[in-house]
């Protein structure tokens, strides 16, 4: 018999949403999982967690039964016994009802992020929340602060079709490991070079899996990007390789520019960044020599207190060079913002009373553990409902966030596909769908396809998708509004016809359908998206965020980093690990064994000096925590920096508390955003 090969779409959180082509080896079994050959940026590649993904759909421990806790948080399952689906919406709906009822509306507070991508299954909490006024969530833990930084200098949330990466001359992947986190840029990468010789660079503190395969590897100090961007610009500008005709059409403040950075040299860039003035000067003419030259922005050089700031100096350097002119020119960092959608359906935005009040969700820890700064004069959070994300693991201040979830006067539900650290502090969970058990409707940060992926297979045991309970919730809250009674299928269309775009079964037929613009409007030779259409060298960051004072507008080293100090003398990066994704898939045994156990990578001289061996047990702390990981000898990164690749469970650690223990709650400037690569911490044998 032939094999059932069903069309879906990689929901994960990952800017490649890959197009997918899935073995269905019977009604509730899939086989093999593989990239569409036929979808021109998926090219039949996808990452191997997801390639093995039938290790997680028919993992053991998905949750198939609601639950409802009846021993100590934090413990697991074992502290769990089932219940039916009817009591347990009863009792969510019963503890939302009280929480609003004694404190207001604003004490229940839904939190969500995107372990689906999908539009009607990730936001559709958003719905219910507005329906009943419940807090708002402020989405800062990914994109705050590279949005910020785009946005500043660029205007809106778009850029060159990453499909011109193959007809590109040069190839900067900067602040970003794809090779771990977005394979398919891979894909593009290796026809340039292949093609035409195109040689590629990563600027990333260590050497990561993407910069061991480049031709250079720019292994600066953390949080020094816009030191490097000054000091190339300087570069640029001295030795005639600024397009004046282009700046003066597009730009605001090019001679600005050229007389700020004349003192920002490549020593005074040296200095900061730990890099050699030949490595700074030999890139900038690299740089500066080609005209068709592409700069993939990744998120990681924004986790610091200043990546918004350092994220706008990277994206001026195409503009000085005029490279958004050419084919294979200019730079990416998502095209989140392409996509013509109306979210109105989906989020509820037609009942949201913009009054309520907004909650940092990376700040989760503070929140709950009634930080005034957070709360203001407003009640405490005393209802938590969660879907999509596992904050017990990835949030920061993790210690802090732990002390929240554990007081007795807060209710918890979470709506999960395993028994994360979350789930286990939870009072009630919910078992829910993977993509391959519900609809929905994808976008992409990576590509320029919206995609429509229908149901695959059948749900283990009772699992229920998102949309199901958030729609059962509605209607035993009272919540008003027609999306309750709607199918996902019925949203999506909707949703794609008020969007003007193909309806639903359309792009289904085709699997995807590309909203790409022509070659001036991904290029900007129609105008950028700021107001004046230029684009913007000084920054008004009062445009992107109301927390800006201090901030430099032209681009600059911002200095409010965690910098080091006699105490603390390493900068602490915790990049994502290849086979996991964020927290998800460290429940598979495949990435789990490949992953080992939780590591830190420091410089040999360093652990030398330290008397640390390899495999050695060691502590990493700051005046924030401290944790036990095992050290790895590895010269791929400066002295005074140290890498943990995560994000483990808290299990996976000796005390039971992960990486993010380590990593600050403060929000950064100007909008928010976590800040993730931006702590400075000491390392000692444990
Ligand atoms: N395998 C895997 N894939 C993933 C994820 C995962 O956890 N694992 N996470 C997904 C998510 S949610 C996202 S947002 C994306 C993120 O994907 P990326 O864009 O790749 O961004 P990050 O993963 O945050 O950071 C990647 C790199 O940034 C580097 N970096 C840290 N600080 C600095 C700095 O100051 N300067 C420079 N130049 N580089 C720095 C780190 O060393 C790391 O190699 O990946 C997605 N894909
Ligand atoms: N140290 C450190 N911490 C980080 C980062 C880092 O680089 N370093 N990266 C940060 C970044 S960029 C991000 S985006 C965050 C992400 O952090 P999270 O949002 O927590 O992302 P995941 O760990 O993938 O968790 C998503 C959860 O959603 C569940 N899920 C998936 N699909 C569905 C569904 O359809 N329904 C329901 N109900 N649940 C579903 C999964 O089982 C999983 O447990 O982590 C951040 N934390
Ligand atoms: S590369 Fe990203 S989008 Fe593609 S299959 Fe892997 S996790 Fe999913
Ligand atoms: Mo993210």
């Amino acid at each position: 018999m032939p094999l059932d090969i069903v069309h879906s779409t990689c929901p994960h959180d990952c800017p490649s949403t890959c197009a997918l082509e899935v073995e269905r080896l019977g009604p509730s079994t899939i086989g093999k999982v593989h990239g569409a050959r036929d979808n021109d940026y998926t090219a039949g590649v996808v990452c191997a967690k997801v390639a093995r993904y039938a290790e997680r759909q028919h993992h053991p421990d998905r949750l198939t039964r609601p639950l409802r806790r009846v021993g100590a948080k934090g413990i697991g399952i074992g502290a769990f016994e089932p219940m039916s689906w009817p009591d347990a919406l009863d009792e969510v709906a019963e503890k939302l009802t009280a929480a609003a009822e004694r404190h207001g509306a604003e004490a229940v507070w839904p939190y969500f992020y995107a372990g689906t991508m999908g539009l009607v299954q990730r936001d559709g909490i958003d719905r219910l929340r507005h329906a009943m006024g419940y807090s708002r969530e402020k989405e800062t833990i990914c994109v705050a602060l590279s949005d910020a930084g785009w946005l500043a200098g660029v205007g809106v949330k778009r850029g060159v079709d990453a499909r011109e990466i193959a007809d590109s001359e040069l190839i900067v992947m900067w602040g970003g490991n794809p090779v771990a986190t977005q394979v398919n840029v891979m894909t593009h990468i290796s026809r340039a070079r292949k093609e035409r010789g195109a040689p590629f660079v990563v600027v990333d503190p260590y050497r990561t899996g993407t910069a061991a395969v480049a031709d250079r590897h720019l292994m600066l100090r953390p949080g020094t990007d816009g030191a490097l961007a000054c000091a190339v610009m300087h570069v640029l500008f001295k030795e005639g390789f600024a397009d004046w005709d282009y700046m003066n059409r597009y730009a605001d403040a090019p001679k600005e520019l050229e007389a700020h950075v004349e003192s920002r040299t490549p020593e005074w860039a040296a200095a900061i960044t730990g890099l050699s003035v030949e490595e700074i000067v030999d890139f900038a003419r690299l740089y500066g020599r080609t005209r068709r030259s592409f700069i993939r922005v990744g998120y990681g050089f924004s986790r610091s207190r200043n990546g918004a700031s350092n994220l706008h100096a990277v994206t001026c350097l195409p503009t000085v060079t005029g490279a958004w002119r050419h084919r294979g020119g200019g730079a990416l960092y998502s095209n989140g913002g392409l996509y013509p959608i109306d979210r109105t359906l989906i989020k509820g935005l037609d009942v949201l009373d913009r009054s309520t009040r907004l909650l940092d969700q990376s700040r989760i820890g503070p929140i709950l553990t009634g930080d005034r700064r957070d709360l203001g004069d407003g009640p405490p959070v005393t209802a938590l409902f969660i879907q999509n994300t596992n904050p017990m693991s990835v949030c920061p201040d993790l210690a802090k966030v732990r002390q929240g979830f554990m007081r007795d006067d807060l209710f918890t539900c979470v709506h999960e596909q395993f028994m994360t650290d979350t789930a286990a502090m939870a009072d009630i969970v919910l078992p829910a769908t993977t993509f391959l058990e519900h609809d929905d409707v994808y976008i992409a940060g990576g590509h320029t396809y919206i995609q429509v992926a229908r149901k695959v297979v059948e749900p283990p045991g009772e699992a229920r998708p998102n949309h199901w309970v958030v729609c059962e919730l509605a209607r035993r809250l009272g919540a008003k509004h027609p999306g309750f009674a709607m199918s996902e299928w019925q949203i999506i269309d909707a949703t794609l016809r008020a969007s003007g775009l193909p309806d639903a079964e359309t792009v289904h037929a085709k699997h995807w359908h590309d909203c790409a613009l022509d070659f001036d409007g991904m290029h900007f030779l129609d105008g950028f998206g700021t107001p004046d259409k230029r684009f913007h060298f000084k920054a008004d960051w009062s445009r992107v965020g109301s927390n800006h004072a201090g901030m430099p507008s032209l681009p600059d080293h911002y200095a409010v980093i965690d910098a080091p100090d006699a105490l603390h003398p390493f900068r602490l990066v915790t990049a994502p690990a290849r086979q996991f994704l964020n927290s998800s898939f460290t429940e598979t045994p495949g990435s789990r064994r490949r992953e080992q156990r939780p590591t830190v990578l420091i410089h040999g001289e360093d652990a030398e000096g330290l008397g640390i061996g390899e495999g050695d047990r060691v502590r990493v702390g700051n005046r924030q925590a401290s944790i036990v990981v095992h050290a790895r000898r590895f010269d791929g990164l400066q002295r005074g920096v140290a890498v943990i690749e995560s994000i483990w469970p808290n299990g996976a650690f000796e005390e039971g508390l992960g990486v993010n223990a380590l990593v600050s709650a403060e929000a950064a400037q100007p909008n928010g955003g976590a800040v993730f690569h931006d702590t400075a911490v000491w390392v000692r044998p444990a």
